[in-house]
C-alpha cells in the first residue's frame, strides 16, 4: 500500500471510529454519561475523554511532536492510576468539555496526518500508531457498549436483528495433527501481543463447529450443573459459591433475559453470552469436553490445509464483509449458529469471528520472541496466569480490532463482556 493510500485509510478509519464513539455517547443524556452504571465500568464520559487523551499522547505529542493540548488532565485518564470503581469521584471533564477536547485533539491529528513522515520510525511505519489508536478507540467503544448493557432504564440503542441460520453448524470438526503458523509478523496494525509469527505443532483435535448455544447451555442449567461440584474446578466452585451464580448474567431464570434494556425469551440457537471462564470450564466438563487452547482456536481459524499456510481470517485473507461475520455492532446480539456459512473455515468451523468472544483454556502470555511495542502497559504487564485469553471478537467488536491473530484477555470471573465459548476435545487414541 502506498503512502497516500495509508493516509487515506487512516483518515477514513479515524472518522468511522469516531462516529461510533459519538453515537454511543450521544444516545444517553448528560446525567447518564457521568453516572457509573456498574463498579466494573467507567462512566461513559471517562471512556470518551480517555480515547482523546490516548490520541493526544501518541499522535499529537509523540508522532507529531506538537505541544500538549491538556497535559494537566493526563493523570485523570491514565487507566493505571485510578481503578474503574474510583473514576466517578475524579474531577473529570464534563460531557461538553470531553466532546470539545476529543474534537480539538482530532483536528490536530488530521492536520499532522497530512504532514508527518511515515518513514524512519517503527512507530509510524505503515501507519501503525494511527492504527493502534483506531483499535484503542474501537476497543473502548465495545467497552462502552458493554456499559450500555449494564445500564438500567428504557432502551436507547437500536439495530437490525441478526440474520437467520442458513446452514447446519452442529457437531465437531476434526483438525488433523501437524504444525501451523501462529501469530503474525506481517499484519501492519497487529499489536505487540500478536507478534511474532511462530510455528506451533499440535496433535489432532476436535472442535465444535459453532459456539455453545443458549439451548445447549440451558440443558446444563436444567441438569443441575450449577449445583454439582463435579463439573467445576476448585477456583471455579469457590467463585460460583461466593458470587451465587445460577446462570449466565442477564438471564432471569424463567427462559427470559434482558439485552440493552429489552426483556425477551432466550433465542435457543443463539450463542450463549455473558458467561465467565469458570462457567465455560464447568459446562465443557459436563459435556465431556474441554475448552480449546488458544493455539487450537487459532489453527481452526487460520490454517488452510490446501496450502499449509495460515490465513488472516477463517474465510481467507480478505477483510471482513457483512456476509462473513457478525461484527461492528450492526446487530445488537449474536446471530444464530449457522448464520454465516460464508465465514466458515476450510474445515467447516463456523462463526469463529464475530458473535461472541470465545474463552480459551490459555493464560495470557507473550509468544516466543515477544517484544513490548510501543509500551509495556499495552500487553506485557498483564502476562501471567491471572488472565485468560478470549478470541474471535463479538457482535460489538469492530473489524479494525478483530482478526485471526487478535488476542483479548480478562479475569476468569468476568462476564460483563460479550463472552461465550465453544468446546474442543482431544481425539481418542
Ligand atoms: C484488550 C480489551 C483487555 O480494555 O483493558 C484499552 C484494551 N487497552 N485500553 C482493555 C485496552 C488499553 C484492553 N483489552
Ligand atoms: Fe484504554
Amino acid at each position: 500500500m502506498g503512502d497516500l493510500d495509508v493516509r487515506a485509510l487512516v483518515a477514513a478509519e479515524l472518522d468511522r471510529t469516531r462516529r461510533r464513539s459519538t453515537a454511543l455517547t450521544d444516545a444517553v443524556d448528560d446525567d447518564d454519561l457521568v453516572r457509573q452504571h456498574s463498579p466494573l465500568m467507567s462512566p461513559l464520559v471517562w471512556d470518551l475523554a480517555h480515547v482523546g487523551n490516548q490520541e493526544e499522547l501518541w499522535l499529537v505529542r509523540d508522532v507529531g511532536g506538537r505541544e500538549p493540548v491538556r497535559q494537566d488532565i493526563d493523570h485523570l485518564y491514565d487507566a493505571f492510576k485510578h481503578p474503574r470503581k474510583d473514576r466517578p469521584q475524579l474531577p473529570l471533564l464534563g460531557p461538553a468539555e470531553a466532546r470539545a477536547y476529543t474534537r480539538t485533539v482530532r483536528d490536530k491529528v488530521l492536520d499532522l496526518l497530512d504532514r508527518v513522515s511515515l518513514e524512519g520510525r517503527p512507530l509510524v511505519e505503515r501507519g501503525f500508531a494511527f492504527g493502534m489508536i483506531v483499535q484503542h478507540e474501537q476497543q473502548h467503544d465495545e467497552t462502552m457498549l458493554a456499559t450500555h448493557q449494564l445500564r438500567v432504564g428504557p432502551p436507547v440503542l437500536t439495530a437490525a436483528p441478526p440474520p437467520p441460520a442458513t446452514a447446519a453448524a452442529g457437531g465437531e470438526a476434526l483438525i488433523p495433527a501437524g504444525s501451523f503458523t501462529m501469530g503474525t509478523s506481517a499484519e501492519p496494525w497487529a499489536l505487540d501481543n500478536e507478534r511474532p509469527a511462530h510455528t506451533v505443532d499440535l496433535p489432532a483435535y476436535l472442535i465444535d463447529r459453532a459456539p455453545v448455544t443458549n439451548a445447549r447451555y440451558q440443558e446444563f442449567v436444567d441438569a443441575g450443573g450449577y449445583d454439582d461440584q463435579r463439573w467445576w474446578s476448585a477456583d471455579g466452585w469457590a467463585h460460583r459459591q461466593r458470587a451465587g451464580l445460577t446462570g449466565p448474567m442477564h438471564w432471569h431464570g424463567d427462559g427470559t433475559y434482558t439485552r440493552f434494556g429489552r426483556r425477551a425469551p432466550l433465542v435457543p440457537d443463539e450463542p450463549v453470552v455473558h458467561v465467565c471462564w469458570y462457567e465455560a470450564e464447568a459446562f465443557a466438563a459436563w459435556a465431556g469436553k474441554r475448552l480449546p487452547t488458544e493455539a487450537e482456536w487459532e489453527k481452526a481459524a487460520r490454517f488452510d490445509p490446501a496450502t499449509g499456510r495460515s490465513r488472516r481470517y477463517p474465510w481467507g485473507d480478505e477483510d471482513p464483509e457483512e456476509r462473513h461475520a457478525n461484527l461492528g455492532q450492526r446487530h445488537l446480539s449474536p446471530a444464530p449458529a449457522g448464520a454465516y456459512p460464508e465465514g466458515a473455515s476450510p474445515a467447516g468451523v463456523h462463526q469463529l469471528i464475530g458473535d461472541v468472544w470465545e474463552w480459551t483454556a490459555s493464560d495470557f502470555r507473550g509468544y516466543p520472541g515477544f517484544a513490548p511495542f510501543p509500551y509495556r502497559e499495552y500487553s506485557e504487564v498483564f502476562f501471567g496466569p491471572e488472565y485468560k485469553v478470549l478470541r474471535g471478537g463479538s457482535f460489538g467488536t469492530d473489524k479494525a480490532a478483530c482478526r485471526g491473530t487478535f488476542r483479548n484477555w480478562d479475569y476468569p470471573i468476568r462476564r460483563q463482556i460479550f463472552s461465550g465459548f465453544r468446546c474442543a476435545r482431544t481425539v481418542p487414541a
